[in-house]
């Protein structure tokens, strides 16, 4: 049975109460291993190493060292990237048709892209008057912000926790990772990695364990961290801020979504069907970016439903080592449960089925896994929970609209404000509509078509703060203002 530990100060750790947890495939509920559980000990342990290590050979390293240790991470990723792929796949269940092109590849470039574009980051500087005729300049240098906790969700593990730790590393922070207690594989793994590239003990660490009362509460109220960069759920990032306010801690969140396809008539349908298929059901419809609420030009309506229903119906749910299955199981028992209450919530409600909405009949080898039909419904109000509420599941709502404005209006009635997608042929209309949905990235005619240097992240509920390029920066850094009276 593989045993996952902590790495601490580049080593790996079990931890001093023995505390185990069990790591589970999801795809047949099987346990694949057992997970050490830090706890404030471990934690403590991690957030010191961090600390000195800030101060050690990290800190010092000129900044073209720094930057080529961070390529040969990259590289130590992709020269293991069979490895990391078993382990995203097992922890998740997703298949290897997806992480392999999605989330395997992007945890490389993660460490590339920041690395590459801090290279040349200019500051400002401003020449100031003076009463006495000499003037004064000002001048603006960027310094690592410190220790930084990084704390991930489980749904594309790997991808989203580099997200973070690239950019953070690339402008000389440190970090302790908390990845989720139900992926926590890929993020160990990375950790023989960063021994491998040189990165000095104490930089990149990993702690395991759960949230309130555990490894996350215990990290987030650490006195020595400076700045928490979290993803997950909306109401996780309310506890951590309640949590660390004492503290007053820098945060940067990004936190669910309830995002909506706005279809217009004048779409091209086969691009429409493509991106909304992919948009719902991708990794089983476990993407914060992922669309739950779809709104279509009623001439088109009827064929959209009818269209959306038989490319659904054409996913094949299996095995993550089968090359024919493109759609995985959800992360977890309990996830299920979830899922499957508000599959029951939106019969209850009134809807029409008019795809699934319930448990699929699998093979006996995975019949124990966490398994759900992909669902699509109608006829529900804008007030029914499944409109309004992340699901988090490969399900979606589709509802007729009449005119742009009320297409509008239906798209920002959500507390949410993370993605969108708008599909039209029409390019006024693509601008007007795109500026007018109140979130935090519009795709339009497409959905996850990713630029690495664009600024990422949520409106409203949906998050604090964007990362990606140089707005990285804002968090992973402090802006410091220098003055030379001349
Ligand atoms: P989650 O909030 O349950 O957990 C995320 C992480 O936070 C886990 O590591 C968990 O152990 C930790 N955690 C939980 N409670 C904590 C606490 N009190 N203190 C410290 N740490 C704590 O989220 P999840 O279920 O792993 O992921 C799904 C959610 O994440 C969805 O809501 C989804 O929309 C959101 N998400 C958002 C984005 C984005 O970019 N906006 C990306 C991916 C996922
Ligand atoms: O692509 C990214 O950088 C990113 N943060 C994606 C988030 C996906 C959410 O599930």
């Amino acid at each position: 049975m593989l045993e996952i530990k902590n790495f601490i100060n580049g080593n790996f750790v079990k931890c001093v109460s023995g505390k185990t947890f069990d790591n589970i495939n999801p795809a047949n509920n099987e346990k694949i291993g057992v997970v050490y559980e830090a706890g404030k000990e471990e934690v403590d342990l991690a957030v010191k190493s961090a600390k000195a290590a800030l101060k050690g050979p990290w800190g010092k390293l000129p900044l073209a060292e720094r930057m080529s240790i961070l390529h040969k991470v990259a590289d130590g990723i992709n020269a293991r990237f069979d490895e990391f792929l078993e382990a995203e796949c097992l922890d998740t269940g997703k298949p290897k048709s997806l992480a392999s092109h999605i989330d395997i590849p992007r945890g490389a470039s993660n460490f590339k892209v920041f690395a590459d574009a801090y290279k040349s980051v200019a500051n400002e500087s401003f020449l100031l008057d003076t009463p006495d005729g000499a003037g004064a300049l000002n001048y603006s240098v960027r310094t690592p912000k410190g220790v930084v906790a990084v704390i991930s969700p489980w749904n594309l593990p790997l991808l989203l926790m580099t997200w973070k730790v690239g950019p953070a590393l690339a402008c000389g922070n440190t970090v302790v990772v908390k990845p989720s207690e139900e992926t926590p594989r890929t993020t160990t793994l990375l950790g023989e990695v960063m021994n491998d590239a040189g990165v000095p003990p104490g930089v990149f660490n990993v702690v395991h364990g759960f949230g309130p009362d555990s490894t996350g509460e215990f990290l987030t109220t650490h006195p020595d961290v400076d700045g928490i960069t979290f993803t997950g759920e909306t109401k996780t990032g309310a506890a951590i801020v309640k949590a660390c306010a004492d503290e007053i801690r820098h945060v940067s969140f990004e936190l669910g979504g309830k995002n909506p396809a706005v279809v217009f008539a004048d779409c091209d349908m086969d691009k429409a069907i493509e991106g909304t298929t992919r948009s719902v059901f991708a990794n089983c419809g476990q993407v914060c970016l992922a669309t739950e609420r779809v709104y279509v030009e009623r001439p088109i309506f009827d064929e959209f439903v009818a269209r959306l229903k038989s490319s659904a119906e054409k996913l094949k749910l299996g095995s993550w080592d089968d090359e024919s299955s493109n759609m995985g199981p959800l992360i977890s028992q309990e996830h299920k449960e979830k899922v499957l209450s508000y599959y029951k919530k939106a019969k209850d409600e009134g809807a029409t089925v008019v795809l699934g909405g319930g448990e699929p009949k699998m093979s006996a080898e995975l019949s124990a896994g966490s398994w759900v039909e992909p669902t699509i419904w109608t006829g529900l109000p804008e007030s029914a929970t499944v409109v309004r509420e992340e699901i988090f599941g490969p399900c979606c709502h589709i509802q007729p609209f009449d005119t742009e404005e009320e297409a509008v209006e239906l798209a920002n009635d959500t507390k949410y404000g993370l993605a969108a997608s708008v599909w039209t042929e029409n390019n006024s209309r693509a601008h007007r509509v795109s500026a007018q949905i109140e979130a935090g990235i519009v795709w339009v005619n497409s959905w996850f078509l990713r630029d690495l240097r664009t600024p990422f992240g949520g409106a409203k509920h949906s998050g604090i703060g964007r990362e990606g390029g140089v707005h990285s920066l804002e968090f992973y850094t402090e802006l410091k203002n220098i003055c030379i009276k001349l």
